[in-house]
C-alpha cells in the first residue's frame, strides 16, 4: 500500500536544535524508512539565508524518503495540512531582560502561531512546543487555537525525563532500558519535580537499588540543573539531546510507548487535583497514536513540590495575560 506523504514542520529551522532535528527527521528517525515525508522549515525573515543553507544541506543528503523541502516565514503556509509540528523557534532572553519580558515576547510568537494553527490545522495534527518557556508557550498556543483539540498540543518535558533516566541508570550501573516508571512533574524549569517514588531499575524499586540520600539530594538537583551545566561546559545550550528528546516524544506519540511511562507536558492536571488550565509534566502511556495519563498515588511530600511548580506555571500564565 502506498502511504501518503507526511508533512513535518519545524519552526526555528535556522537554530541549533533544528540543525540536529531536521537531519534526523530526514534520515527517517520519526516515521521509519518506508514513509515519505515533506519537511517544512519555518523561521523569521532575518534567518532566511541560514534556512536556505540548511535546506541546501538537507537536499545534499539525498535522503530517500524526503519528497520535498519547503521554507517559509508564514505559519499559515507551514501549518496547512501538517501532520506533525515541532515548535522549536522562540526568542531567547536578551541582556538585561527580565523573565516576564521573555514570557511576553514569546507569548506574542505563540499567539500568532496559535491563530495560524486554528485557521488551517486538521483535527489530528500533533504539536510539540520545545521553545521556552515551553509549557506556557503551549498554553498560549492552545488558547489561540480553540479548533484544535487541547490534547493535541503538548510541551517538551522529555529531555528532563531522559536526563533523569540516564542518571538513574548510571548510578545503578544498569542499562537505560531497564529504568522504568520515571516521572517529571510540573514545569520545564528549575522547579520541575523529578520523582523516583515509582521508578524501577531492573524491576526493583529505585530506592532499593540506589542510595536514597543521593536520590533525595544530588540526583534531584542534577536533573533540574543539567541544562545550565551543559551551557557552562559547552558554551551553548543543549541542542542534539533536545532534538533527540523531541523525536522520542513524537515517535512514542505516533507509534506507542510499548507500555512504558513517558513524561508529556500536557493539559490534564485536574486528574491529580491540579489546575486544569496549565500545561504540566504528567506521566503518560502512548498507544494507537494517542496517550493516556497514568493514575498514581502521590505522597504528600511530592505533591507539595509539584504545587510549587504549578504555582510557578500559574504565575507565568498571569504574566502573559496582563
Ligand atoms: P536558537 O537560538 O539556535 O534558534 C532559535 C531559532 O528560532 C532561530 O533560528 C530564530 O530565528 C527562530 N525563531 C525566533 N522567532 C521565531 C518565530 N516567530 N517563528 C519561527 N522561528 C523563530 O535556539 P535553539 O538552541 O535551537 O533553542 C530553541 C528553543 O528551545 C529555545 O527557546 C530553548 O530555550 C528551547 N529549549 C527547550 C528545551 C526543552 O526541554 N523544552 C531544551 C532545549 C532548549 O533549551
Amino acid at each position: 500500500m502506498i502511504k501518503s506523504t507526511k508533512k513535518v514542520v519545524v519552526s526555528g529551522a535556522a537554530g541549533q536544535i533544528a540543525y540536529s532535528l531536521l537531519f534526523r527527521l530526514g534520515a527517517g528517525a520519526l516515521y521509519g524508512e518506508d514513509q515519505d515525508i515533506s519537511l517544512c522549515l519555518l523561521d523569521v525573515p532575518a534567518a532566511d539565508d541560514r534556512v536556505t543553507g540548511v535546506a541546501m544541506e538537507l537536499a545534499d543528503c539525498a535522503f530517500p524518503r524526503v519528497r520535498s523541502i519547503i521554507a517559509t516565514n508564514d505559519p499559515v503556509v507551514a501549518f496547512e495540512g501538517a501532520d506533525v509540528i515541532f515548535l522549536v523557534g522562540a526568542k531567547p532572553r536578551g541582556a538585561g531582560e527580565e523573565r516576564s519580558d521573555l514570557l511576553k515576547e514569546n507569548a506574542k510568537i505563540f499567539e500568532t502561531q496559535g491563530e495560524a494553527l486554528n485557521k488551517v490545522a486538521g483535527p489530528d495534527v500533533k504539536v510539540l512546543v520545545v521553545g521556552n518557556p515551553a509549557n506556557t508557550n503551549a498554553l498560549v498556543l492552545a488558547r489561540h487555537a480553540p479548533n484544535v483539540p487541547r490534547r493535541n498540543i503538548t510541551a517538551m518535558m522529555r529531555l528532563d525525563h531522559n536526563r533523569a533516566v540516564s542518571m538513574l541508570a548510571g548510578a545503578a550501573d544498569a542499562s537505560v532500558s531497564e529504568v522504568t516508571q520515571m516521572v517529571v512533574w510540573g514545569n520545564h524549569s528549575s522547579t520541575m519535580v523529578a520523582d523516583v517514588s515509582h521508578a524501577q531499575i531492573e524491576g526493583k524499586p529505585a530506592q532499593a537499588v540506589v542510595d536514597p540520600a543521593w536520590l533525595e539530594g544530588p540526583f534531584r538537583s542534577s536533573v533540574a540543573e543539567r541544562g545550565s551545566e551543559i551551557i557552562r561546559a559547552r558554551g551553548a545550550s543543549s541542542a542534539a539531546s533536545a532534538a533527540n528528546a523531541a523525536l522520542d516524544h513524537m515517535r512514542d506519540w505516533i507509534h506507542g510507548s510499548d507500555g512504558r511511562w513517558v513524561t508529556f507536558g500536557i493539559f490534564g492536571g485536574e486528574t491529580y487535583g491540579f489546575d486544569a488550565d496549565l500545561v504540566m509534566g504528567l506521566p503518560v502511556i502512548c498507544k494507537n497514536g494517542d496517550y493516556e495519563i497514568v493514575a498514581l498515588e502521590i505522597s504528600a511530600a511530592v505533591r507539595e513540590r509539584i504545587v510549587s511548580s504549578t504555582n510557578e506555571l500559574a504565575k507565568e500564565r498571569e504574566a502573559v495575560w496582563t
